[in-house]
């Protein structure tokens, strides 16, 4: 299946097009919705997240809960929205005119915001508006913003509730923020779903935690902010998700890309990762055994080789910056004057790496069933499962 999502930050909504999810899959919105509030917690958030409280609105492709085969457009409203629609109304109803601020007599303009002219470092900013020769920056910082992650989120709700159809549960955890690293505890899936979200830092290391809090609430106090790394994990995935075949049909390649396209992710692994480059072969991959299937005696491929789902659970880690709008300024120079200036903010979160973690759940739910669909595929759950039953069946006769 494919998917589009759409929105600025401070419009109306975020939304997102599904296309090509079999009919008669159980969708509710609660567990949609529930989603979208873990995306929205983790300690270090700032203002905004105070401000929103996001709920998906179901447009189409849903009748009484189950799928319809056809596309499926949600919605989720920016609740920010009454603030700036002025700002960004379609129309330039507001008395905003693509870079001049007018105030129409007859009109109350509650708030009128004059251009965005200051690049701030580490943001689209700068070469988006060059690229998309805008003369006002929020024309760009509004789509490149990672609000955006909400209709990614909702989607991966969608992939979730999919997988679990067929027994495959995608969790993550966050493994550091800033300085402090967690015990690597290679838990299973369950142990991380029942313990993870009641940390305020979705960490499983109880220790690790208080002082992610504390540098978290030392940055803060900086004016700074932190980036970190999370892990995503997934139940035992069945043998053969993915391709060796061709470059783009590669598993690892896939959720690689889809993890590098979350906003502020700069680097991402697959299970050993950056550590297999310095081990010696024979301490890195996983010998094979059979016992009434073929496995593993170790994970340290993450769950794919080739390409491809080796019937181990996938075990993928990203890399977040710290978010790049800062108390602390940084040094800038004006689109229009190229005058020198120091970039300052008026809200930003300190981090949001744990609000990350629910983000790369969801894109690398969405890649498994983007893969699962292409091997097992149908137009209805049923077509889908018997496809799926009769090549386990068939792997059993190996
Ligand atoms: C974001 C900046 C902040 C974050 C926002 C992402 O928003 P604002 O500019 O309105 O203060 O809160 O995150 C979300 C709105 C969200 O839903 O996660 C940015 O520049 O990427």
């Amino acid at each position: 299946f494919r998917y589009l999502t759409t929105g600025e930050s401070h419009g109306k909504a975020v939304t997102a097009v599904i296309e090509g999810l079999p009919a008669n899959l159980k969708l509710t919105p609660k567990y949609i919705n529930n989603e979208l509030a873990r995306r929205q917690g983790g300690y270090g958030r700032g203002g905004r997240m105070k401000l929103e409280n996001d709920q998906v609105e179901i447009m189409s492709g849903i009748r009484a809960n189950y799928t319809l085969g056809s596309p499926i457009t949600f919605q989720i409203k920016n609740k920010d929205w009454v603030n700036w629609q002025e700002i960004m109304s379609p129309t330039g109803d507001g008395g905003y005119d693509q870079g001049e601020v007018k105030i129409k007599k007859d009109k109350k303009v509650k708030r009128v915001e004059p251009k965005v002219t200051k690049p701030r470092p580490g943001h689209a900013d700068l070469a988006g508006s060059l690229k998309y020769d805008q003369q006002d920056i929020r024309n760009i910082l509004e789509r490149a913003s990672a609000r955006e992650t909400a209709a990614r989120v909702a989607v991966g709700a969608v992939a979730k509730q999919f997988l679990r159809e067929f027994g495959i549960k995608v969790i993550s955890h966050i493994v550091q923020i800033g300085s402090i690293k967690a015990e690597d505890k290679d838990l299973a899936v369950n142990q991380i779903i029942d313990n993870v979200d009641s940390s305020p830092v979705r960490t499983l290391d109880a220790q690790a935690e208080e002082e992610m809090i504390a540098e978290i609430k030392n940055a803060k106090e900086e004016g700074d902010s932190l980036g970190g790394v999370f892990e995503v994990v997934t139940t035992n995935l069945p043998i053969g998700l993915g391709s060796h075949v061709q470059w783009d049909r590669k598993l690892d390649g896939r959720l690689a890309q889809a993890l590098m396209s979350i906003q502020a992710i700069k680097g991402v692994e697959v299970g050993l990762g950056f550590k297999a480059a310095g081990k010696p072969g024979s301490q890195v991959h996983d010998e094979i055994i059979y016992k009434s299937e073929f496995k593993h005696k170790s994970n340290n491929a993450g769950g794919i080789e080739g390409g491809m789902t080796n019937g181990e659970p996938l075990r993928v880690k990203a890399a977040m910056k710290p978010i790049p709008t800062l108390y602390q300024p940084l040094e800038s120079v004006d689109l229009e004057t190229k005058e020198k200036f120091k970039a300052s903010v008026e809200r930003s979160d300190v981090t949001a790496v744990p609000a990350a973690g629910v983000v790369g759940e969801a894109v690398v739910a969405i890649e498994l069933a983007k893969a699962w669909l292409e091997k097992f595929g149908g137009d209805s759950m049923a077509e889908v499962k018997r496809n799926y039953e009769s090549y386990i069946e068939s792997l059993k006769n190996r």
